[in-house]
Order: C-alpha cells, then structure tokens, then sequence
C-alpha cells in the first residue's frame, strides 16, 4: 500500500499553528493509510524533508494544501520538481487556491487533482479507487482533467462536522512537538488554532469562500468544540484560542454554549464574525461572551458607505451607521472590535473611486473617534471571481484580467496582489494605493495595534507623538518618520503576518 505525505507549505514568518487544513485530510485517512506530515512553516528546508521521504520509493501520493500568495510560491516548485524526479508520485492540492483556480492549477502539469472544497470524503475515497485502479469519475468534489479537458464532479453536501474523525493532534505532535504550535500572542502565552465550522450563509461578491461553499455552513456542536480545546488544554497547556472559521458567530446559541461551557477554563479566546449577525445578540450574551474570554472580534467592516456595501453584495443589513454604532456597544461590554476595511472599489469614474477612498479614510476616522481601541486593518479592493456577480461583470468590463498560469500568479506583482497590498486594478492609480498606503501607516501610528506584543509602551507613545500631528491635520504623504519607526521596531500587520 502507497503511504500518503502531506504538506502545509510556508505560511508565515516564524508563525507557527496547528496546521488544520492538512490535519483534517490526515484525520480522513488515519488508520487506514500511513501518512506523515510535512509543515513548511517549522522546517528550514521542506523540499529537503519532503525528498527525504520520497527517497524511500514508499510514498505514492501528495496532498498540497495552498493559499494564495506566499505559500503558492512554495508549493509550485516543489510540485515541479516531485513531478520531474518523481513522476510515478500522485500530486493532489486542495484548499481555496486550487478550488477557486483550477484552470491555472491544472494547466501547470504538476498537480493531478484538486479537492474542491471539503476533502474529509473526497480524499480517502479518491485514495481507495487510485490504490484498487477503479473509477473516480463518481467521487463527489473533485476537479482534474480528461484527454486535455478540465472536468468538475458534482458537490457534495456539507458533513455533519460532529461526525468527522477526531483531529490526530497525537500523531502530529510525532513529527513536531505540539507545543510549537501554541505560540505567544496577545490572547496568551500557549495559543491554539481551531477550526469549528465550514462554509459561511453570506455571498458576499469579493469573498473567495462564496464560490466554493455557496452560502453553505455547518458548525461542531459547542460541546464537541469545547471537548476538543479541554484536550488541547489539559495535555499540551494552551491557554488561548484563535478560532480560524470564516464566520464563528453565525448561531448566538451556539456562541452562547460555547461561552459557558468555556468560562471556567480561564482561557482568552478570538473569532471572526458579521456586524450585523452579531449586532442583534441580546446584551446578555455579549456579557457572556467577553466573561467567557473572547477578547476581540474581527469583523468584515469593508465600507462606511451603504451604497458600496450593496456594490460588495455584503448582504444582510450591515449600514455605514451600524458599523459605527456596534464599535461603540462593543466598547460596553470590554470587546476590542478588530474592523477590516477594502478600500479601491470600482467606480464609473477616477473622481468617484478617489471620492470613495477620502470617504472610508474619514469614516475610519469616526470609527476611531467612537471607539479608539477599534483595530483597523485595511485592505485595498482585489477581485475575487464569484462569476454571475454584478462587481465580476464590472471588474472584466473595466480591464481586469487574472494571471493565465502557475508561474504569473507567483510573480512578485501578483504575490502583492495576493497579500491586497497592491491590487493592480486598472481604475487604481499609483496616487490612490499610495493615499491609502500613506493613511494607513499614519493611522498604526497614532494607534498601534494591540497584536504586536514586541512593542513596548515607549516605542508606542514615541511612534504615537510623531503620527498625531499629521493624523490631525490629514496630511499622510510621505510618512516617512514613521515608516522609518516601524521598520525600525519590526512593526506588525496583522493583515499579512497573521491574526
Ligand atoms: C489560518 C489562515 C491563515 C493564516 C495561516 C496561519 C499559519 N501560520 O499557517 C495566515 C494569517 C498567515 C493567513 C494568511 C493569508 N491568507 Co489565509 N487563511 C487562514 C484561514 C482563516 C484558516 C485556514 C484553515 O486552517 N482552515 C481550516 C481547514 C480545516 O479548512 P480548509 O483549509 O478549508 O480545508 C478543507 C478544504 O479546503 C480541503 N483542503 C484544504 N487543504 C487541502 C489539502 C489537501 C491535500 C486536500 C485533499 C484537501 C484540502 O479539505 C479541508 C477539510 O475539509 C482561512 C479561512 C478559513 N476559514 O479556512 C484563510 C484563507 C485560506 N486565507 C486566505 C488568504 C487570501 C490569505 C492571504 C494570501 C492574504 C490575506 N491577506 O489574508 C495571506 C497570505 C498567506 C501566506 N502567507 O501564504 C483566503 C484564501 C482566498 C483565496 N482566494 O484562495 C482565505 C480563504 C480567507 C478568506 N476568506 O479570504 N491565512
Ligand atoms: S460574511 Fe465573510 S466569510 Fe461570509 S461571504 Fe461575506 S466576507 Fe465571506
């Protein structure tokens, strides 16, 4: 029997968590197949440790997972060079890169097939019918290709997730001691990544989670998510959780369970979330929440403006007033909202996109006047396919094209793209990315983020002297006293370096 390697390429600088994709395709095959693990993020060389493996002549298959960006530009040259030197090797990618972009993925040569969407069924049993050379064709979420010819399988419904087969966390700590995973951050010295539910209700028309889950989202009982953290608690000594879900606090009833079932363990914990799903949780459960340990949400705040929302097909009734209004009943209850805003939409005209950009800088502004422990994360507008859309239609209408192949999605100025530092959206010019840039420097100035546990009070006031001024007055060219401070102080943006 073909023994299985899987492989979570680098993600982050010296950012190590529990790698969760790739734990869940282990889970699936656990007990029936040998599988290792290889995670990019605690090796100084993967493709070193990965050819270590394959040398052996035992392993028949790879399992990629790949987010854009960084952990693309990993993934690719060590799947050509498996391909090359071990061409008898299945390569398999999942995750929301492959799923979203199958064409560039599959065109590449390199990979054989893609899980699209959920891999807890698709991979073992695509496994099963490679290894007893039967017929795939009726596996459900699988993409590859037919005589030239790129070919989807039907979806699958969303698993009970309380079924699934428990995390191998055991296993893992095998390959690399589990405590490297529970990193110090500013929810605690010992953080745990997990993972509670799939999918999410909403489309939101920029939201790469849109077209592969469809408004489809499943959660683990609150029950089953507490006996996992408890585990992760008591053996390896976390003392705080980052929950990874696309959208944590869809039920207030099971946020509400998980809360009182969580409080006395005495941890910190983090989520994802709406504004405007959370913004009818009645005041005894926020109470809870923050009693419970959740410190800060983050939330897809995107616009001030009600009329971009509608652009963004944000869907439910999040407004530019609620957004300022729930900053400020989450100052209430002792939550830290962490806003995220995309700045960049298109417009009918340059003098409108602009209008916008200077519209969010000062709605931003209000928010912080509200409430000025709001964190602010800024992003600048990337368009992610969800064809059929309206903003789809009018991004291609306005020359926006996605890179071709494997190779032009790695270039350093789609890698840039990727991290939605520099969207090379033709209605952008140089100027706006730069106003926004510059605003945003400026703005970290006056209020450092609280998730940069490096910087010390000093360093903040210093770098908070410097920045007001300018913040007072709107003048954000050229910021580079600041600039010069933050990368002095290794300054962190929790939009790129993680959460
Ligand atoms: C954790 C995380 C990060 C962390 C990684 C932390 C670390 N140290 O490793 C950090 C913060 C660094 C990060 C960064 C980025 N991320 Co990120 N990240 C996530 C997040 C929140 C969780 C991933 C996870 O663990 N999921 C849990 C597992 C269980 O779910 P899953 O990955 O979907 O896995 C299932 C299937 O997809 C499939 N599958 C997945 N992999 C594989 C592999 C194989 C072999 C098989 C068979 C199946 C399979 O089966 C799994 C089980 O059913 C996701 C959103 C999400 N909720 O998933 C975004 C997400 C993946 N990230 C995303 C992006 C864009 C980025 C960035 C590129 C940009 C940015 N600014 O956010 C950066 C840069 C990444 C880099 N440096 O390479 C997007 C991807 C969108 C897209 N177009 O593809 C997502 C979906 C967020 C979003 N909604 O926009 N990220
Ligand atoms: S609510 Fe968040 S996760 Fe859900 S579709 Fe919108 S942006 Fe994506």
């Amino acid at each position: 029997m073909n023994k299985i390697l899987l492989y979570n390429p680098k993600s982050a600088n010296a950012k190590y968590r529990i790698p969760n994709s790739i734990l869940n395709i282990a889970a699936s095959v656990d007990g029936k197949y040998e599988w290792v693990i290889v995670d990019g993020n605690c090796e100084a060389d993967a493709w070193k440790k990965i050819e270590s493996y394959l040398i052996t002549g035992e392993f028949g298959y790879l399992g990629f997972t790949v987010m854009p960006g960084p952990q693309l530009k990993e993934a690719l040259p060590i799947s050509k060079a498996i391909k090359e030197k071990y061409p008898r090797t299945t390569m398999i990618w999942g995750g929301y890169f492959p799923s979203n972009q199958p064409k560039a993925v599959l065109d590449s040569g390199y990979v054989d097939f893609i899980i699209n969407g959920p891999g807890d069924n698709a991979f073992p049993r695509l496994i099963d019918a490679l290894e007893k050379h039967e017929p795939y064709e009726f596996i459900k979420n699988l993409i590859y290709k037919v005589d030239g010819k790129i070919t989807k399988t039907i979806k699958e419904d969303l698993l009970d997730q309380d079924s699934l087969p428990p995390l191998p966390y055991d296993k893992l700590g095998t390959f690399y001691p589990l405590q490297k995973f529970l990193g110090k951050t500013y929810l605690g010295e010992h953080t745990m990544a997990y993972h509670s539910s799939i999918g999410c209700p909403f489309i939101c028309s920029f939201c790469a989670v849109v077209p592969i889950y469809e408004a489809r989202w499943k959660a683990k009982s609150a029950q089953h998510v507490y006996k996992d953290v408890k585990y992760i608690k008591d053996k390896y000594g976390a003392d705080a959780i980052e929950f990874h879900d696309n959208n944590f606090f869809v039920s207030e009833k099971r946020a509400v369970d998980f809360a009182k079932l969580i409080e006395p363990e005495n941890m910190t914990w983090w989520g994802m979330a709406r504004i405007d799903t959370m913004d009818k949780f009645k005041d005894s459960s926020l109470e809870l929440i923050r009693r419970s340990g959740c410190k800060c949400i983050f939330f897809g705040a995107e616009s001030g403006n009600d009329e971009v929302l509608a652009q963004m097909d944000k869907g439910g009734t999040q407004t530019g007033e609620q957004i300022i209004r729930f900053a400020e009943r989450l100052k209430k209850f002792d939550i830290i909202p962490e806003y995220s805003f995309v700045l960049g939409t298109p417009a009918s005209s340059p003098e409108k996109v602009q209008a916008q950009i200077d519209f969010d800088i000062n709605f931003i502004k209000k928010v912080k006047a509200v409430n000025p422990d709001t964190e602010i994360v800024i992003y600048t507008y990337t368009p992610v396919p969800t064809e059929g859309s309206e903003l789809f239609k009018q991004v291609q209408a306005e020359g926006f094209k996605y890179p071709q192949t494997l190779e032009d999605w790695v270039s350093p100025a789609w890698e840039s793209f990727d991290l939605r530092k520099n969207p090379l959206t033709p209605w952008l010019t140089p100027e706006m990315i730069d106003k926004i840039r510059n605003f945003e420097t400026v703005l970290n100035g006056v209020y450092p983020t609280v998730t940069d546990i490096k910087l010390n009070e000093l360093k903040r006031k210093a770098i908070k002297l410097v920045s007001t001024i300018r913040y007072k007055a709107n003048l954000y060219k050229y910021p580079y006293e600041i600039k010069l401070l933050q990368r002095l102080w290794e300054y962190r943006q929790p939009e790129i370096q993680g959460f």
